[in-house]
């Protein structure tokens, strides 16, 4: 028995939280109970991990210190949370993965994204998310509504370049991997958006039950 593993990606403010919680309520409605995650976190230690990640300290963070606590927090939420429940043949929705990595700490950071690769084939084998729902929002648009909301962590106190590199890389990827990704725009309202997410529910529960 294998389930499936879907990701949602995009910059700060897409819309990826919202509309994860609509499509997991649809995927529940027609009795899938998706198992729903999150990247950096997903464990008790991985939530460490991600409150080491997201606070801001008087200290920099070196960008390799943050791009192997990225993949030290995906190893313990791989191996303790998402293949055991792929395992059981279980739909898994995570907020993020791999894809963020390549966009932040390649993109934002300017990592070569061979180095991330090589620590995606340490980390996760052969495994990769079977279908990656991309939120994209023009870098204002995304901004504004994470602005407007909270108190403002260490990636969103980043420069304007920091996120144009996050998008492109985002959409990027995007294109050069078409059948893996759903590119969704989520500047629009959130009734467009989550019009856009019923034909995916649809494909998701068809995947789920072959
Ligand atoms: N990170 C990394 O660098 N490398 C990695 O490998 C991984 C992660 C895995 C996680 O923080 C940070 O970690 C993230 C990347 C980095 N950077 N930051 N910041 P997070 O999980 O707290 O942050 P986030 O993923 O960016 O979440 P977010 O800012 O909350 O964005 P969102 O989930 O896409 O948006 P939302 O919460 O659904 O919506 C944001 C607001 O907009 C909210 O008030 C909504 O009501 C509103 N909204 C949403 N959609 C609409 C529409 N369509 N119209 C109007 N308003 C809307």
């Amino acid at each position: 028995m294998s389930g499936l593993f879907i990701t949602f990606e995009g910059p700060e403010g897409a819309g990826k939280s919202t509309n994860l919680q609509y499509l997991a309520d649809i995927l529940s409605e027609a009795g899938a109970e998706p198992l729903l995650t999150r990247e950096p976190g997903g464990t008790p230690i991985a939530e460490q991990i991600r409150a080491l990640l997201l606070a801001n300290h008087d200290e920099q963070m070196d960008d390799d210190a943050e791009l192997l606590l990225m993949f030290a927090a995906r190893a313990q939420h791989l191996n303790r949370v998402i293949r055991p429940a792929l395992a059981a043949g279980r739909i898994v929705i995570s907020d993020r993965f791999t894809d963020a990595t390549y966009a932040y700490q390649g993109g934002g950071r300017g990592i070569d994204p061979e180095r991330i690769a090589v620590l995606e084939g340490w980390v996760q084998g052969s495994l990769r998310p079977d279908l990656t729902l991309l939120f994209d929002v023009p870098v204002e648009v995304g901004l504004a509504r994470a602005k407007a909301r909270s108190t403002l962590d260490r990636f969103e106190q980043e420069e304007r370049a920091f996120f144009d590199g996050v998008r492109n890389t985002y959409l990027r990827r995007a294109a050069l991997a078409p059948d893996r990704y759903r590119v969704i725009d989520g500047s629009g309202s959130l009734a467009s958006v989550q019009a856009a997410l019923q034909p995916v529910a649809q494909w998701i529960l068809e995947q789920w039950r072959a």
